[in-house]
């Protein structure tokens, strides 16, 4: 590993013995779940050279295959020409997530690919049934969130022996990859949230521990009761057919803080703000009143490279627009690049009779080239400064 020439978090005392310098606030949590090792994990340094920087997969295994052979990969022998970055959320959705660890870990092991945990790895982690996710937990037809129950998704089903050895491996994945001319990080970068990271730790323990921690400080404060009678004053707000009558700002205030204030959280699935009034809309089984940050079109210190955010290929033509849609579908925002395109959405529309030509692509930006690769087109897509 190269040595890192931006600033740990922390500070490396004698004998490579890492003495924490985390917030004051948190110097106090004896309950605080990690380890002190040798070297940080969270946030690891780059490999140096060229590299290429795999979207979300999503159990698209198929796709990650041709997008692999596309960019020169041996995937029988795991030799790369240039080092591999996977951005994170290898999973769900797609009919077959094991088959997709499968491959990466056998790169990882060869030294070829490095990954960052995504949202779904650390649902996954954390023990979350969560829509698309089934595959892991047993249930092949999981695709609630699209109000698609009644569907059949076949799905490749993890075994008691590979649901261990995907723990096993998600476990030790980092949050941030970094090195000076770049970071790649699964959803969004923030400096503050990365200073309060301890050196290791289980990232589902992280959370759950911040997440206990915000509990406190919102019952204290008397947003959580105010939340909850907002929320008793609308059926719960699960139910689509009975929108509510006026914005509820503690809902908002209360949502915004359980993402912002988590620092594990923040990087693997970003920041969410207040919508304005009127702005709420039903998603995932609830009314929302809050949406995605567009933290990208605040400045970063360097190239950052994520995922997450369904990105679109060609200008925006059905659906609700998402919050990538008023940057070109090449483009950068800044300096930062979504290098998701979507091929999360394959198995939408193969239900919708979709066999070939898909909207969604399963993407890798080269790096220094600044170019697209997917494993659906030929060539590569320039994607300017
Ligand atoms: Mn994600």
């Amino acid at each position: 590993m190269p040595k890192p020439s931006f600033e740990w978090p922390w500070s490396r005392a004698n004998g490579g013995i890492v003495e924490r310098k985390l917030a004051p606030s948190h110097r106090d949590g004896p309950q605080l779940p990690c380890k002190v090792s040798g070297m940080p994990r969270l946030i690891q340094a780059l490999p140096n050279g060229a590299l290429d920087l795999i979207g979300d997969v999503h159990g698209e295994l198929e796709a990650l295959l041709r997008l692999l052979h596309r960019l020169g990969v041996d995937v029988e022998r795991a030799r790369a020409p240039r080092h591999l970055v996977f951005v994170g959320d290898l999973i769900d959705r797609g009919p077959d997530s094991v088959g997709v660890v499968e491959v990466v870990e056998l790169l990882m092991q060869a030294g070829v690919a490095s990954v960052v945990a995504g949202n779904h790895e650390l649902n996954l982690l954390a023990g979350e049934r969560k829509e698309g996710n089934g595959w892991f937990w047993g249930d092949a037809n999981d695709h609630a969130q699209f109000d698609l129950r009644q569907a059949a998704f076949p799905s490749r089903l993890a075994d008691t022996r590979e649901q261990a050895k995907i723990r096993a491996l998600f476990s030790e994945l980092p949050l941030v990859l970094m090195r000076d001319d770049l970071r790649v990080v699964h959803a969004s970068w923030d400096p503050e949230a990365a200073a309060k990271l301890p050196e290791d730790g289980d990232i589902a323990k992280l959370a759950a521990f911040w997440e206990e921690r915000l509990e406190g400080e919102l019952q204290a404060s008397g947003l959580r009761d105010r939340a909850a009678d907002e929320r008793a004053a609308f059926a719960g707000l699960t139910d689509e057919r009975i929108p509510p009558t006026r914005h509820l700002a503690a809902v908002a205030a209360e949502d915004a803080a359980y993402q912002r204030l988590n620092p594990i959280k923040l990087l693997t699935s970003g920041a969410e703000v207040e919508v304005a009034p009127g702005g709420h809309f039903f998603v995932g089984g609830k009314w929302r009143f809050v949406t995605r940050d567009r933290w990208w079109k605040r400045p970063v210190d360097r190239p950052t490279v994520i995922g997450h955010y369904w990105r679109r290929r060609e200008h925006l033509t059905e659906g609700r627009p998402d919050v990538w849609d008023d940057v070109p579908p090449f483009a950068w925002a800044g300096d930062v690049y979504c290098v998701d395109y979507s091929v999360g959405r394959r198995f939408l529309e193969r239900f919708r009779g979709r066999t070939e030509k898909f909207h969604g692509g399963l993407g890798a930006l080269r790096w220094p080239e600044r170019e697209v690769v997917f494993d659906d087109r030929d060539g590569s897509i320039p994607t300017g400064e």
